[in-house]
């Protein structure tokens, strides 16, 4: 690992707004050096930015995981990203081309299709996914983390054995319905959706609301309320009778992603179906440690894009007789990004260290999510303002990435209530509030 000083050739831009038409679509222009100091040459187009070589800290193959996801993701969906998000479109080619490259459920053991690597493996993809566009992140986050994760920890060997490779190929997808639509920060005391018990099988009545690839899945894994009033998980196929995905339109975040509302309207499905391993609202907030984990690392990626391309741009842009990369205020935002991206590389390789040592607690999962996040959003603002008036159009990739981390910031528990778990962690005071007392669905006949 070198840095190599050679000023950087200006990035080709997807396309050109002055010429008022269509995207075009090149190739990027071929990477000629690093962008300055704190940038890591890992040997492919765009270097790592790394200001404290925490990539030394990694083993062998996690490197080469972060750099041929790089390599490949560099290839197949930067030059076409804006387009897709413009034309909210997801690329399902490359679903397959996902599985192959191990994105899919990396950390699942390779007896059940996946690559059994470490949570630092699984961070980087999602870092260089996210460097991409959020939504490509999003897609995996939840085949890995909320489908994938739940079958391995809480499946059967049956269950397992089933779905678990299919999944890691991109042969199947999966959604994770938990969010409704009275409140998703509150999945306990807003829950209506029953499964209701009838011999050897289960009804499913309800419905989820903004559900990641709810349009795409195959199968998806719905928590829902047992006669007792627990929350239960069960894997239902999406072409089961009674169950209904309809895409949700007009989003101006997290584009280039499928987002749907589910309606399940007594959806029979066998009692195997039921995830056996768990129950009550830890079933799915531990699905909901694994993807935050992964967002505390994929943030990372988008801050790194948006800094790269404000630092190019600033270097490049002249104002008042000189570069605006030599003015005090446009320095003072390039600086916090480095700042914030630095701190929270070494907080998302700390939380992967904890992972493996099987030490990790949900509330230091918040701390990265919440933190790293906010981080991104802000860098992501600040780059858009460096840009000027550029910034505001899809010539440039600032103002995709922070709309997108406007949703980065509200799922998976939103920035308040991280901040309201760290409260009730550090205080031991629950500022939250307290759910409406559960009560026994049979009761109500
Ligand atoms: P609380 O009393 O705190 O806990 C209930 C039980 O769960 C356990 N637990 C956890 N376990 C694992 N991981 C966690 N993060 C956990 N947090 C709590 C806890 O120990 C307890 O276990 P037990 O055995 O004692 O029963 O429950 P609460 O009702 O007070 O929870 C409050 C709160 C705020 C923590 C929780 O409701 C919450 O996290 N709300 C936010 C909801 C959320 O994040 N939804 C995300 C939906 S999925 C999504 O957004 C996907 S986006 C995907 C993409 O595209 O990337
Ligand atoms: P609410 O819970 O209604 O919150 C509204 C506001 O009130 C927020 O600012 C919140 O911080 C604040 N608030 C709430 N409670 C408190 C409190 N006690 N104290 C102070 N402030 C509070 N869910 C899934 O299950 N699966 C998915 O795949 C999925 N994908 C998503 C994809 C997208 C694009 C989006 C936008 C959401 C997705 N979600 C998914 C749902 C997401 O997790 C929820 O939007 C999120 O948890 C917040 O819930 P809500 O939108 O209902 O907001």
């Amino acid at each position: 690992m070198t840095n190599d000083p050679t000023p950087v050739t200006p990035t080709a831009f997807p396309f050109s707004v002055a010429e008022g038409v269509a995207p075009r679509e090149r190739e990027p222009a071929p990477y000629q050096g690093v962008p300055g100091p704190g940038f890591v040459n890992w040997r492919v187009r765009f270097p790592m930015f790394d200001f404290l070589q925490v990539s030394e800290l990694l083993t062998a193959e996690e490197r080469e995981i972060g750099r041929a996801a790089r390599k490949f993701l560099e290839a197949e969906c930067l030059p076409h990203i804006n387009r897709w998000w413009e034309n909210a479109e997801f690329p399902t080619h490359l679903i397959r081309k996902f599985g192959e490259m191990g994105f899919l459920g990396p950390t699942i053991p390779t007896e059940y299709g996946g690559l059994g690597a470490s949570a630092a493996s699984y961070g980087l993809v999602a870092y260089e996914l996210e460097r991409i566009d959020s939504g490509l992140r999003s897609f995996c986050s939840v085949q890995s983390s909320l489908v994938m994760y739940p079958i391995y920890a809480f499946g059967s060997e049956e269950q397992k054995r089933e779905y678990l490779p299919k999944l890691a190929t991109g042969e199947y997808v999966g959604c994770f319905g938990l969010t409704e639509s009275d409140g998703g920060s509150d999945p306990d005391g807003n829950m209506k959706t029953r499964a209701r018990r009838d011999g050897d099988f289960y009804r499913l009545s309800g419905s989820k609301m903004w559900i990641t690839n709810g349009n795409l899945a195959q199968i998806a894994v719905i928590w829902a309320k047992d006669d007792e009033g627990v929350v239960r998980g069960f894997i239902v196929p999406t072409d089961t009778p009674g169950f209904k995905a309809n895409k949700i339109q007009h989003k101006i975040s997290l584009r280039a992603s499928v987002t749907s509302e589910l309606v399940l309207e007594d959806v029979r499905v066998p009692a195997s179906a039921m995830l056996p391993g768990v129950q009550g609202l830890k079933g799915p907030l531990s699905c909901l440690t694994q993807a935050r984990y992964g967002i505390a690392w994929g943030a990372l990626g988008a801050l790194e894009a948006v800094y790269t391309e404000a630092l190019e741009y600033a270097k490049s842009r002249t104002t008042f007789g000189s570069s605006i990369a030599s003015r005090q205020l446009v320095q003072e935002k390039l600086v916090r990004m480095a700042s914030d991206h630095t701190k929270g590389l070494l907080l998302a390789w700390r939380l992967a260290q904890l992972k493996d040592a099987g030490k990790l607690k949900p509330a230091q999962v918040s701390l990265g999510k919440r933190d790293n996040v906010r981080a991104a959003l802000n860098g992501a603002r600040a780059a858009r303002e460096i840009l000027g008036g550029s910034g505001i159009t899809l010539e440039y990739h600032s103002i995709r990435h922070m709309l997108n981390l406007e949703t980065v910031d509200t799922y998976e528990g939103t920035h308040d209530i991280h901040t309201l778990i760290l409260g009730r962690e550090f205080t031991g005071e629950n500022a939250l509030g307290e759910s409406p007392k559960k009560e026994a669905v049979g009761s109500r006949g």
